[in-house]
């Protein structure tokens, strides 16, 4: 039988090797890591825990809120308010930032997170995920405010997601590479499955919404229609099409076998840069992505450079297998906007 690691022994040795886990982010990748399978026992529950459906209210991106967002919230802020880690913490589901009350002591970091990515997916059995970001609180000033969570995704100390499928499955980074965690429902605890993960650096297989092909811009077309045309067209091989609509299993595919990954500004919304959620979907994922070898951008410039100007800001997305964002993004390039 293979040695397992612990989530606990993995976080203590890359410390020892690397130096990049101090206690305070180990407790913080601990306590999530511990919510993590708080959420995924609820959703797991499906019609017997009578956690399915619409919780009847809307959340800041005018989206309606399942129950599951609700619980997947609460679980994470009330397991994070207490340990001294976090200064303040930021989710989809809250129109403002969430301070730590004065009645626990305030760390260094501060935790954005997706709470229940994919809600859509829920009530029909298909793939969810929790995403987080971490960021240090660079202001010395006292107390915190949104503007201390306005950094740029490459200042992430941390990040990760946890999909809810088949298996539960924490995937992570701390800049030193991504690993893989798989939760063992006997013990109740996260076992090392795979680190060091690479992704291809080319692919047959695309992620888009086919849906919204008639809004999209006209690089985003043009490669489409590039990988439609298979093996008789410029691209010489013919493409393979995925979307679960769930970021997190998309993303989660990609890491696992590479992929591309898209959802690009369209039309319908045009002051949008995009549909998904900078900071605590975009953000996390491409640290995910980059640290496994592969690229993320917006369609014209990395990701991970796009300094925030507001907390729930949108953002176009291209990630995955390097070659193919490469291509996306020179499309893209090549035109002006
Ligand atoms: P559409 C889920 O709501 C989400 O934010 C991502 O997880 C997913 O990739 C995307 O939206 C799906 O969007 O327009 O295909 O339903």
């Amino acid at each position: 039988m293979t040695k397992r690691i612990s989530l606990t022994r993995y976080l203590v040795e890359q410390q020892r090797e690397h130096g990049h886990i101090p206690a305070q982010l180990r407790l913080l990748i601990e306590v999530v890591a511990r919510a993590c399978k708080h959420i995924a026992i609820s959703v797991n529950k499906g019609a017997l825990g009578e956690v399915l459906g619409s919780a009847g209210s809307e959340n800041v991106q005018g989206e309606v809120q399942k129950k599951l967002d609700i619980i997947a919230n609460e679980v994470l802020i009330e397991a994070n308010e207490w340990g001294g880690h976090l200064a303040a913490m930021a989710s989809e589901e809250m129109d403002s930032i969430h301070v730590v009350p004065n009645r626990y002591p305030q760390g260094e970091y501060l935790l954005l997170f997706d709470p229940l990515d994919g809600s859509s997916n829920i009530d029909v059995n298909v793939s969810i995920g929790t995403i987080f970001s971490v960021l240090r609180k660079v202001t010395n000033n006292r107390g915190v405010s949104e503007e201390d969570f306005l950094q740029p995704g490459k200042q992430q100390a941390a990040a990760g997601y946890c999909v809810f499928g088949p298996q539960s499955t924490l995937v992570l980074t701390v800049g030193e590479g991504v690993a893989m965690f798989t939760l063992d429902r006997e013990t109740g605890s996260w076992v090392l499955t795979q680190e060091n993960v690479q992704i291809p650096e080319d692919t047959k297989e695309f992620a888009i919404n086919m849906s919204n092909m008639r809004h999209w811009d006209a690089p985003v077309r043009r490669y489409i229609d590039e990988c439609l045309a298979g093996k008789e067209g410029p691209r010489g091989k013919d493409f393979n099409m995925r979307w679960v609509a769930s970021m997190v299993a998309d993303v989660h595919r990609i890491l696992t076998r590479g992929g591309v990954f898209m959802y690009p500004w369209d039309q319908r919304e045009p002051d949008k840069p995009g549909k998904l959620r900078l900071m605590y979907e975009a953000n996390p994922m491409s640290f995910l992505i980059e640290q496994a070898g592969g690229m993320a951008t917006n369609g014209r410039q990395r990701i991970m450079d796009v300094v925030p100007g507001k907390l729930h800001e949108r953002v176009a997305v291209v990630l995955g297998s390097k070659n193919e964002v490469q291509r996306v993004t020179e499309y893209h390039l090549e035109t002006t906007h």
